[in-house]
C-alpha cells in the first residue's frame, strides 16, 4: 500500500492571493478539487501552505522564533485559526466534489525542537489512508520543545511524511513552472532546472541564494528552504516534482503519471 503513496503539497501562493491578507483564489481551489476528483486511485495525502492566511500573522508575531512574552499567547490562537479558516474553505470545495478528505491539524500531531520535527503521532494519518480517506494537513503553529511555539512549514511536513510513510512521490504544486536558476517573476534570464540528480544537486544548492522578494512574507524560508527540505527527501529515494498548480490540468496529469513541464528530482539513495 505505502509504496504507491503520493503526497501533494499545494503552495500558499497558489490557493491564496499573497498580496492581500486573508484572500483566497477560489477558482484555483475549485479547479484543483475538480482535477483531484477525477483521480480514481486512493493513497493520496495533501498538505497546503499558509499564503496570505498564516504568514502575515506568523510574521507579525514572529512566531517562527518562539514566544517572547505571555501577552502574545493570543497570537497562537489567531494564527492557528487563520490556517483552520483557509483549510475549511479548501475542505468544503473538495467535499462539494465528493472527494473523501479529512482535515488533520499538525498542532495535534507534531512537536518540533528548534523548528525541526522531533516527535509525531502518525496513527491518525495512517488510519485515514488505510480507510481510503485523503488526509489534508497544512503548515501550522506547533508546540516546540525548546522555543514554546514554532511554525511548521508544509515543506518540512511533506518531506518528513514522505520519508516516514515511504511515499513514492512528492508533488509540489507552486505558482511557477518549476525550480529556476533565479526568480522567474523578477528575472527574465531565469532558466528552468529540469532535473536534479545525485551528480548535480550540490552545485544547484550552492548556486541558490535567499530571494528577498520570496522572504518578504514567507516566514518559513522561501525557495531555498524548500530546496533543502526536498533534497533530503530525494536522498531517501523519493521522486519529487515541482510544477505549476495554476496551469490547466497539471495536477490531474502529474497524479496520473503524465508528463508535465517542471523540475524533477530523480530520487536516489545515498
Ligand atoms: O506556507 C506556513 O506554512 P507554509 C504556515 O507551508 C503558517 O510555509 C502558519 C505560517
Amino acid at each position: 500500500l505505502s509504496d504507491l503513496l503520493q503526497i501533494l503539497k499545494i503552495g500558499g501562493s497558489v490557493i491564496t492571493d499573497k498580496s492581500k491578507p486573508m484572500s483566497v483564489n477560489l477558482d484555483v481551489i475549485n479547479s484543483i478539487a475538480s482535477q483531484i476528483a477525477k483521480f480514481k486511485k486512493s493513497n493520496l495525502l495533501i498538505v497546503h501552505g499558509g499564503g496570505s492566511f498564516g504568514h502575515p500573522l506568523a510574521k507579525k508575531y514572529n512566531l517562527a522564533n518562539g514566544l517572547k512574552s505571555d501577552k502574545e499567547i493570543i497570537s497562537i490562537s489567531k494564527t492557528h485559526q487563520a490556517m483552520l479558516d483557509l483549510n475549511n474553505i479548501i475542505i468544503k470545495s473538495f467535499i462539494d466534489k465528493n472527494i473523501p478528505v479529512i482535515s488533520l491539524s499538525p498542532i495535534d500531531i507534531f512537536y518540533t525542537s528548534n523548528g525541526r520535527i522531533e516527535k509525531s503521532f502518525l496513527d491518525p494519518i495512517k488510519t485515514s489512508l488505510r480507510l481510503s480517506l485523503i488526509p489534508i494537513l497544512f503548515g501550522d503553529t506547533v508546540y516546540d520543545l525548546k522555543k514554546g511555539i514554532s511554525i511548521l512549514s508544509g515543506d518540512q511536513l511533506v518531506t518528513y511524511l514522505g520519508i516516514k510513510l515511504k511515499a513514492k512521490r512528492i508533488i509540489l504544486g507552486t505558482d511557477t513552472d518549476g525550480l529556476f536558476t533565479s526568480d522567474p517573476k523578477h528575472n527574465h534570464g531565469a532558466l528552468l532546472i529540469e532535473e536534479i540528480r545525485p551528480d548535480n544537486y550540490k552545485e544547484i544548492v550552492s548556486s541558490f541564494k535567499y530571494d528577498p522578494h520570496d522572504k518578504k512574507i514567507d516566514v518559513t524560508g522561501g525557495m531555498l528552504g524548500k530546496l533543502n527540505e526536498l533534497i533530503n527527501a530525494a536522498k531517501n529515494g523519493i521522486e519529487i516534482f515541482i510544477i505549476n498548480a495554476k496551469y490547466k490540468n497539471n495536477i490531474e496529469k502529474i497524479l496520473n503519471n503524465e508528463k508535465v513541464k517542471g523540475t524533477r528530482f530523480t530520487g536516489w539513495n545515498t
